[in-house]
């Protein structure tokens, strides 16, 4: 597809948001919805955007990150993640699994259908993005490796390397970083495994070459550069919540009337905004997620 543009920009100066804003206009024209022409495939009834959920800057999203194991500040990431080789890479599937295996990452990425996703991100510090991924669902791929009946939970972890990823030197976090899922929400549509963003691979500050996202929790859930997905019968630890049981849970749902105990959760900073807005229960994704949690105390669930 041929973009057109002004011929005094040099194609370097043309940022991915450009381009992708370009290629949503162009999609529009054509006639395909401009959200992304693959959504409606799962059946799923996306929540409408309203103008206040327009995608945050690419800029933003790629520098303005949390992931330890490039240092504690939000522009590190961007500034150290250059160490991280995202390919080649390997991912092991174990656990209560039909078949256990190592697979090379592309040969578990090349029956996937990555589509668009725009979704709104809440991070347990009060502040929030909306963030375009490219990524297919973790159902697709759960389905293909085949669970036994035993496994309840999946558990994620990340890479564990100092020399790729320097921060973890230093004790901030005990190393590697792990996440876990109940099996209905790895299983749930709105899960997915995100390999892109605006439209071209993911940056390794947001988590190369594989990143879960689960749009209606914290964003401490979605572990970043992940290396296996273990299927378990019981509960998975979870990393920050064995560093701090009392303030992070297992569930994390994003929960307005739940506040952490050193700061309240009723509202948030989008990112790029001046004035915070109300924090939505379940990130503003209940419809479709809230039946998950049918006669669960949240408040203890957190
Ligand atoms: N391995 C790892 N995964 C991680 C983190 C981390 O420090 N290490 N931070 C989490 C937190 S707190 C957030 S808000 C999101 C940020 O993801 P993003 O930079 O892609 O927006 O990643 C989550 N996943
Ligand atoms: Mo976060």
């Amino acid at each position: 597809m041929l973009i057109r543009r002004p011929p005094d920009i040099k194609s370097s100066e043309i940022t991915p948001a450009e381009l992708y804003f370009n290629r949503r206009r162009f999609l529009a024209a054509m006639g395909f919805a401009a959200a992304g022409v693959a959504l409606p495939r799962l059946g799923v009834a996306l929540p409408a955007r309203s103008g206040d959920d327009e995608p945050t800057s690419y800029e933003a999203i790629t520098h303005y990150n949390n992931f330890y194991e490039f240092g504690t500040g939000k522009e590190d990431p961007a500034a150290n993640a250059h160490t991280l080789r995202p390919r080649p890479w390997t991912v092991e599937i174990a656990g209560e699994v039909a078949r256990p295996a190592r697979y090379d990452l592309d040969d578990l990425l090349r029956p996937m259908r990555v589509e668009e996703r725009v979704y709104r991100h809440r991070c347990v510090e009060a502040w929030s993005m909306v963030i375009p991924w490219m990524g297919f669902p973790l159902a697709d791929l759960i389905n293909r490796v085949q669970p036994t009946s035993r496994a309840r939970y999946v558990e994620f972890t990340t890479l564990f390397d100092p020399e790729q990823m320097p921060g973890q030197r230093r004790g901030v976090l005990p190393w590697p970083y792990v996440e876990g899922l109940r099996m209905d929400e790895a299983m749930h549509p709105l899960t997915i495994i995100a390999t892109g963003l605006y439209g071209r691979p993911l940056p390794n500050q947001n988590g190369a070459p594989l990143h879960v996202v689960i749009p209606w929790k914290y964003g401490f859930k979605g572990a970043k550069s992940i290396v296996r997905i273990r299927f378990m019968e019981r509960q998975p630890a979870n990393t920050w919540n064995v560093v701090a049981p009392n303030e992070y849970g297992f569930y994390a749902n994003v929960n307005p009337e739940v506040d952490h105990p050193r700061w309240s959760q009723a509202r948030e900073r989008r990112i790029g905004d001046f004035f915070r807005r109300p924090t939505l229960m379940f990130n503003g994704y209940a419809d479709q997620v809230a039946s998950l949690y049918a006669g669960m105390d949240l408040r203890r669930n957190y």
